[in-house]
């Protein structure tokens, strides 16, 4: 019988992307911060599923087969800090409705099969550090990465010797835009 296994849909940020944003972030805050996220671990996260039965799992997984998201491109403009869970993040000013709408629909599946979902609301970012309770200092903006989403994951959230490492399990493409 297979153990639950800590799982979450993510979009995922291409290895390029990923080294920009390591090497501002190193340029950008002073190394006490916080607990800063390794390059291949950052990701937007848009439905967070905790720890599931392979039941759920495959419940959730047949359900992301058979939405339509579309593609969609933003810009991480937005950065940010919330003291309260130490988290450091890049995110948005302009989050595009496609990706409201598939991590809505991510999360309301979510909820409808029992995975506990967080009452505030969607706000998509990329976190940067974690453990960040004492008061940083933002930087003014960010570079302003484009992050162009053609795909969306299902990954689980894996804990050996000491690090997190997020794997890979299913990705899902997103289709052209239609013409309104
Ligand atoms: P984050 O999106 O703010 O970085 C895997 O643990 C991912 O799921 C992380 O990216 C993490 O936060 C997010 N996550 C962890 N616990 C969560 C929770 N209780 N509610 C929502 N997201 C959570």
């Amino acid at each position: 019988m297979s153990a639950e296994r800590r799982l979450f849909f993510a979009l995922s940020l291409p290895a390029k992307l990923q080294k920009h944003v390591i090497q501002w972030r190193a340029d950008n805050f002073p190394a006490e911060t916080g607990r800063p996220v390794a390059a291949a671990n950052l990701h937007i996260t848009l439905a967070f599923l905790g720890e599931i039965s392979a039941i759920k799992e495959a419940a959730l997984t047949r359900v992301a087969g058979r939405i339509q998201g579309q593609k969609f491109s933003l810009q991480l403009d937005d950065i940010g800090h919330w003291p309260g869970s130490g988290v450091v993040w890049i995110g948005t000013k302009r989050a595009p409705n496609a990706l409201l709408q598939l991590a809505s629909v991510l999360r309301s599946h979510a909820a409808r099969n029992g995975c506990h979902q967080s009452t505030l609301p969607f706000h998509p970012h990329v976190s940067l550090y974690r453990s960040a309770t004492r008061p940083v200092a933002i930087p003014p903006a960010t570079p302003g990465w484009p992050l162009e989403a053609t795909e969306f994951s299902l990954y689980e959230s894996l804990f050996e010797r000491g690090r997190t490492r997020y794997r890979c399990l299913q990705s899902w493409p997103l289709g052209e835009t239609s013409s309104a």
